[in-house]
């Protein structure tokens, strides 16, 4: 059994979410005061919607609205329909909650094992759950997919490392998935135990943060597996589990016979010509309790061309690049951390590990601070010259000044969460 259509035509999918859309609206008008208010305020009426394009005149939604509206935004079915809840914290404001019907619930699980087929998990595999269980949708959603494929589940979660490693042998796991964070804490862990040859890990299913090459080439190297693959997927559109990439990792392919994704300019919120990068904007086409209409992700990504030679049907995103409102401005110039990531990731002899901290100096100008990882291998006597290599190229590649520290191998924390990497000290923020 496939959780795969591969006879998904195109006319087929037009169809699907043509139909998906006009029930979304539908519903949404009728269920949820919310959306029936934010409609009738933008002159739209459920028998508006009558091709594809016409999504473009619907509102956006953002994560603001699901902030004013707690504790149970959006809701567009009666209480006793509702059979789970989960819940992300915002770095500011109130918890974004979002409900499940049974059905919303069974798609996730569909969906998501749709995920584990596509990186080639078998109902052979044993899996190694280490995100968190509880109210975020992780430990859950990673749980289901397995159980509904039919593979083993060991449900960890982010316990300590010791624990980890003694599953990881004795269940001779061969799927293990985790945060980005988790999986290089893991794989340290691992090589500093000389666990290499005692496990039977293949696979690495990552996701929940951006990875670095680096990152992810340190990761392979420490645990010797085959793939990583990138599972992306957020709170508020079911979880876990909307994309994953297939073996030839070109890029994510996501479930396009459950949601619409546009890509849009984050300033003018107009859509980009196809293939630029923009904000990721989702509107879904079957979800009950909790529908998404042209919500605003604030991940930045790019549609990709669909010439993928594993031959599914399903579209294909890039890797998420970055968030809107992870960029910082430094000297007037913006930056994103993925664009310190791509720097540090052409340069030998560091390590994955870095953090930026901004500063005010005392002249009043600001100042930038990269700290960096030496190679586990790295000799000290060789710091001056690799800081001085980084901060050229950072100079080189985003135009700024910055000084760059080189410390110890191990010397930055380790997390079993999504990990922070920018420290902006100036105003009196850590
Ligand atoms: O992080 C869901 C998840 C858990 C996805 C485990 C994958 C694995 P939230 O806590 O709501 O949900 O955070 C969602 O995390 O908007 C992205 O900014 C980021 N994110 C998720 N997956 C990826 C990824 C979960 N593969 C937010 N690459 C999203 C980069 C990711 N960023």
């Amino acid at each position: 059994m496939s959780f795969i259509a591969y006879d998904l035509t195109d006319d087929k999918l037009q169809k699907i979410q043509l139909d998906g859309l006009k029930w979304t609206i539908a519903h949404a008008h009728k269920n949820s005061p919310f959306y029936r208010k934010k409609l009738n305020e933008a002159g739209i009426q459920p028998q508006d919607i009558q091709n594809l394009n016409d999504i473009h005149a619907l509102p956006f939604t953002d994560k603001v609205d699901l902030q004013n509206e707690y504790p149970f935004p959006l809701r567009a079915v009666p209480f006793d329909r509702i059979t789970r809840i989960h819940a992300s914290s915002g770095t500011t404001g109130k918890r974004k909650v979002i409900c499940y019907t049974k059905k919303d619930v069974d798609l996730w699980a569909e969906m998501f094992a749709r995920c584990y087929e596509l990186a080639g998990v078998t109902p052979e595999d044993r899996v190694q759950i280490a995100v968190g269980y509880g109210l975020w949708t992780a430990g859950v959603g990673f749980q289901a997919g397995c159980e509904r494929l039919g593979a083993m589940a060991i449900p960890i979660g982010p316990a300590n490392a010791e624990m980890h490693c003694e599953m990881m042998v004795d269940m001779e796991a061969t799927v293990f998935c985790s945060t980005a964070s988790m999986a290089l804490l893991m794989a340290e862990e691992i090589d500093k135990r000389n666990l290499v040859s005692k496990i039977k890990i293949k696979k690495i299913i990552l996701g929940a943060e951006r990875c670095s090459d680096a990152m992810r080439t340190r990761i392979k190297e420490l645990m010797g597996v085959e793939h990583i693959f990138d599972i992306y997927g957020l709170t508020e559109l079911y979880g876990p589990g909307t994309g994953i990439d297939c073996l030839q990792h070109n890029g994510i392919h996501y479930w396009s016979d459950y949601f619409i994704f546009e890509i849009i300019d984050p300033v003018t919120l107009k859509p980009v010509s196809h293939g630029k990068e923009g904000e990721l904007v989702v509107t879904t086409l079957h979800k009950e309790a909790s529908p998404l209409i042209r919500y605003r992700t604030h991940d930045l990504t790019r549609i990709l061309d669909h010439n993928c030679p594993c031959g599914v049907p399903y579209p294909l995103h890039d890797r998420i690049l970055g968030r809107t409102d992870d960029m910082f401005i430094y000297r007037a110039v913006n930056i994103y951390p993925s664009q310190i990531d791509h720097v540090l990731s052409q340069i030998k002899g560091i390590g994955s590990e870095y953090q930026i901290h901004l500063k005010h100096k005392e002249n009043g100008r600001d100042m930038m601070l990269v700290r960096v990882e030496r190679e586990m291998a790295g000799r000290k006597d060789d710091d001056a010259s690799l800081s001085e290599l980084i901060s050229t190229e950072i100079r080189r590649k985003i135009l700024v000044r910055s000084q760059v520290e080189i410390v110890e191998h191990g010397f930055l924390p380790r997390t079993q969460r999504k990990i922070q990497r920018v420290f902006d000290h100036r105003n009196g923020n850590v």
